[in-house]
């Protein structure tokens, strides 16, 4: 049976690329077969700055994301980075037989540093503790968006510089992208990756007034609708791919394409992908607003998530430590 882990750090609220490039294949693949392990990366957070209360509200609000939008701690572990600290052990382990150039290949480093970001050492090596927490569980496959699959990349090098020098101590995983590319790399309202750090998201659990705003601010031309167009290369139509059943989105796509006096506009575009949005978190939206009510419940399935983690991370750590002589 694999072992599926994967993470999503406590960086910001959580958006559409967050949920289509991941918590949507999580919150499914708890049904397969399996054990199933995702965690808060609030180690991870730290690499971009934040006050401590500011990063303990964030951590309870993806905990909240994660069980309104249907994870099943029955089924799932559901737990805290930092409740498992044996992987900042495994971190040490892994950056003393990996090599500088390795991290400095990764492209979102070079991203962040692009978007004017000040990188620390802990943002420099970021690839290394995402590989300890892969390698900590022993995990097959991880589900991710296209923009970490050369992290999962990493942790197989890592994997295979410790093992080549110390002996078989890491399982060797795979990156487990989403089928669909469209679903793999989400945009933000500028046309970018819809990132976090990029101040271009749309939060999964935003309604009314707010969402209208945030969906008026998507990038769009001063071309009129008649024009024929493109659909694939319009911000508002890639997101609204996200949403809409196969048929309704070819017709959106062909009336595009022809233009003349039939064609939508862009405010028609923006409009139903409001629409879409709305109705497809709703259900979401009402089981997190319960949850808010009970910041134990969430509490005590974050802390039954460690205990089962924690067991698991101590044996490899053992392993490891003994491999190289530290035992
Ligand atoms: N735009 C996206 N399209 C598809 N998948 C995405 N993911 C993130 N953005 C998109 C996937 O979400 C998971 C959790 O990501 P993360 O929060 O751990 O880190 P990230 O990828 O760096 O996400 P952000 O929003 O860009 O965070 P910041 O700005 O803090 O770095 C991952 O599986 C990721 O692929």
């Amino acid at each position: 049976m694999p072992t599926v882990l994967s993470g999503v750090q406590p960086s910001g609220r959580l958006h559409l690329g967050n949920y289509f490039g991941a918590l949507a294949q999580h919150v499914a693949l708890q049904h397969e077969p399996g054990e199933h392990f995702y965690f808060i990366a609030d180690y991870h957070a730290l690499t971009t700055s934040q006050g401590a209360a500011e990063l303990r509200e964030r951590v309870h609000d993806v905990a909240l994301s994660y069980l309104a939008l249907g994870l099943d701690p029955a089924k799932a572990m559901l737990f805290r980075q930092s409740d498992v600290p044996e992987v900042t052990e495994l971190t040490w382990l892994l950056a003393c037989v990996t090599g500088m150039g390795l991290l400095e290949r990764a492209h979102s480093y070079k991203d962040k540093l692009a978007h004017g970001i000040k990188p620390s050492v802990g943002l420099f090596t970021y690839p290394v503790l995402m590989a300890a927490d892969i390698l900590a569980y022993d995990s097959d496959q991880v589900p991710v968006g296209k923009d970490q699959v050369q992290h999962v990349e990493m942790a197989q090098d890592m994997a295979g510089y410790f093992n080549g020098q110390y002996g078989p101590v890491f399982k060797r995983p795979e990156a487990r992208i989403p089928s669909a590319a469209s679903l793999a790399k989400v945009p933000g309202l500028d046309g970018e990756k819809m990132s976090k750090s990029y101040g271009n998201t749309i939060w999964i659990f935003e309604s009314g007034k707010e969402l209208k705003k945030r969906i008026g601010a998507i990038v769009t031309d001063s071309r009129p609708p008649e024009e024929p167009k493109d659909p694939d290369a319009l911000v508002p139509m890639q997101l609204l791919a996200l949403f809409l059943p196969p048929e309704e989105l070819a017709q959106w796509q062909e009336r595009i394409r022809a233009g003349g006096a039939g064609a939508p506009g862009y405010g028609h575009m923006k409009q139903r992908l409001h629409e879409a949005i709305e109705t497809r978190f709703a259900p979401a939206r009402a089981e997190r607003d319960k949850l808010v009510q009970h910041p134990d419940h969430v509490e005590r399935v974050l802390q039954g998530g460690a205990a089962v983690a924690r067991a698991r991370a101590r044996a490899t750590r053992d392993r490891a430590l003994a491999a190289c002589g530290l035992r």
